[in-house]
């Protein structure tokens, strides 16, 4: 065989291959392009569009959960523009006779430790006490073990304080005092469903790229001006109100993100759809749509949802989830007087 024929079939071969794999690589850049996509009709009611594309995902700077951040690329999708209310949850429960997991008396399995005589339903109320945060954290073997939260008795979305207090006048407030199942309930009544934590972090990030803030980079508080509903002081034992409120606010009192979403930093905790696992980032690495590990981090003898966007009893100096990067988790059968959800749905 002449030496020019010899090497006619490899480079042949090899120019092939190469072409197959540059096809390849035009195919995967615009199927990955999800951000040219636009809205694919006008908004549900009360929803905005999150634009579809890659972001960078995490924080560096809060907790080690939150780290490493790392690239995840996203669909576009609709995601309610505030926090659902206690009036738009009283709907709900009036049409389903829904009643949530804070009313129910808890089974022996839930909480295989505790007496049957002292097995009532309740939820967990924050009580402002003086004490050393840090060190009380560090203690803790979990957090319904600090003492700044008291597992109180008739405590439900109603009854946000226990008994006797009510809603009234806070029918525009987040509606708290929701399980995980509680808001997977609602979800579906209204035909939709939790965003994913990447959905939800790419909603909070309203636009800005590894920004600190939902806002951008200016501090709560710098120049008198607050941009969410957090606690200011000394946490636990004295709120400032800085901001105007120890406790909810009415959904939309704080400016909006970049994409038209109140309160996504602060108010109430926001359940996601996603387990929670803490060393979750440093195995998910860059990917596209993300669903979350297959079960979440045991606490007791339950595995754990994430929940974001930290509340009004956020502060600087204890827990500063109040940013977008930051995530945080609890059993889906979990209540408490800050946590709450917003509603996402898909493009069709
Ligand atoms: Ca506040
Ligand atoms: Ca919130």
């Amino acid at each position: 065989m002449p030496a020019k024929a010899f090497w006619l079939l490899p480079l042949t071969m090899m120019i092939l291959v190469m072409g197959l794999f540059f096809l390849r690589s035009v195919n995967k850049s615009t199927s990955d392009n999800f951000a040219t996509l636009p809205a694919p009709g006008p908004a549900p009611d009360g929803m905005a569009w999150i634009p579809g594309g890659w972001f960078i995902m995490g924080d560096a700077n809060v907790q080690e959960a939150d780290a490493p951040p790392h690239k995840v690329g996203v669909r576009g999708f609709w995601i309610d523009t505030h926090e659902v209310t206690n009036a738009e949850f009283a709907k709900f429960a009036a049409a389903t006779k829904y009643i949530t997991i804070a009313e129910r008396t808890p089974t022996k399995e839930q909480f295989p430790d505790v007496p049957e005589s002292k097995l009532v339903a309740f939820s967990a109320v924050f009580k402002t006490c003086v004490c050393d945060a840090k060190r009380c954290d560090a203690d803790a073997e979990n957090s319904a073990n600090r003492p700044w939260w008291e597992a109180k008795f008739g405590a439900y979305w109603k009854q946000p304080e226990g008994p006797g207090s009510t809603i009234a006048g806070r029918e525009n407030h987040p509606v708290v005092h929701i399980a995980w199942d509680d808001a997977i309930a609602y979800t579906k009544w209204v035909g939709k469903r939790l965003p994913t934590e990447a959905e939800w972090e790419r909603a909070a990030r309203g636009g800005l790229a590894e920004q600190p803030f939902t806002w951008g980079s200016t501090p709560q508080g710098a120049d008198g001006r607050y941009f969410a509903n957090t606690f200011q002081g000394e946490f636990p034992s004295h709120d400032n109100a800085l901001d105007g409120f120890t406790a909810t606010s009415p959904v939309g009192t704080f400016p909006a993100n970049g994409y038209g979403l109140y309160d996504m930093s602060g108010n109430a905790w926001e359940w996601c759809h996603d387990w929670y696992q803490r060393d979750y980032y440093d195995s998910s690495g860059a990917s596209k749509n993300p669903q979350g590990p297959e079960t979440g981090d045991m606490l007791g003898y339950q595995p754990q949802k994430v929940r974001r966007g930290g509340s009004y009893l956020c502060s600087d100096d204890y827990c500063k989830r109040y940013v977008p990067g930051a995530r945080d988790k609890n059993p889906t059968d979990s209540s408490a007087c800050h946590t709450g959800f917003r509603c996402a749905k898909d493009a069709k």
